[in-house]
């Protein structure tokens, strides 16, 4: 008698309840967390910065590559817990045979996790340089953001230090902030520019982005800071070059 031929075996193997089982949960649950992977990265609001549209990119990608893979070890989970759930008063007398090796099953789990792995890790440093670019531009402008309970404060060291309780941005210029704390830690966060850095006291941190949309975008305190924490909120208006000297001139700036 000759052993039967990979195939065979391969088809004998899929024909299995268990299989077949895990097999349809997978596909729905994968299917499920793929449609749900594009709205984390959405409820933010639309990007106002390439840095807010490569984050929501790569949070997407990451969602959808990790799908089928949450997908798979919940698929066995629920099959087990629903088809091998123990039934009746006594506890289970003895326990399943211990598998101790099963070499595909190894090797193909180590090969899936590395190149998944190498794929995060590539696109994770070219995102990382690409969004990097705004913080080495010559003609960026620099701005110092103090954060205190429960208030931003804005100056604008290159325009005479003017201090404003609303950050005023020129579009599609690269802009570096100072970020410093006068009391606990805070966290500056633009939202739909997608940049968020820590304030703390005694420490100057720093992050950078280039603002590509007109508008008025959310300031918020994203590290729990006290009493009025929720409150500690502010607004960024994105104009033009124009609109931004004149507000320079207007707040008594050189204009
Ligand atoms: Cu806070």
């Amino acid at each position: 008698m000759t052993a039967p031929t990979f195939g065979a075996r391969a088809r004998a193997w899929s024909r299995r309840a268990e299989v077949r089982g895990v097999f349809l949960i997978w596909v729905v649950l994968t299917a499920l967390l793929c449609l749900f992977s594009f709205v984390p990265a959405r409820l933010m609001g639309a990007p106002a910065s390439p840095t807010k549209q490569a984050v929501e990119t790569t949070m997407t990608l990451f969602t959808l590559a990790a799908s089928p893979v949450a997908a798979f070890v919940w698929a066995i989970a629920i099959y087990s817990l629903v088809r091998w759930r123990h039934r009746g008063k006594q506890a289970p007398t003895e326990d399943g045979p211990a598998i101790r090796t099963n070499t595909p099953a190894s090797a193909l789990w180590v090969v899936v996790s590395s190149v998944l792995c190498l794929f995060l890790l590539v696109w994770g440093f070219v995102e990382v340089q690409a969004v990097a670019t705004s913080a080495s531009a010559s003609d960026a402008m620099v701005v110092d953001v103090t954060g205190q309970q429960w208030v931003w404060t804005f100056s604008y060291p290159q325009e005479g230090n003017l201090e404003s309780d609303q950050l005023y941005l020129p579009v599609n210029r690269p802009v570096i902030f100072h970020v410093t704390s006068k009391d606990v830690i805070h966290s500056f966060w633009v939202v739909q520019m997608g940049i968020k850095v820590d304030a703390n006291p005694g420490e100057t941190t720093q992050t950078s982005v280039t603002p590509d949309r007109l508008g008025r975008f959310d300031i918020r305190c994203a590290e729990l800071c006290g009493l009025l924490h929720a409150d500690m909120e502010t607004s960024v208006h994105v104009v033009s070059p124009t609109d931004f000297r004149s507000w320079l001139r207007s707040n008594g700036g050189p204009g």
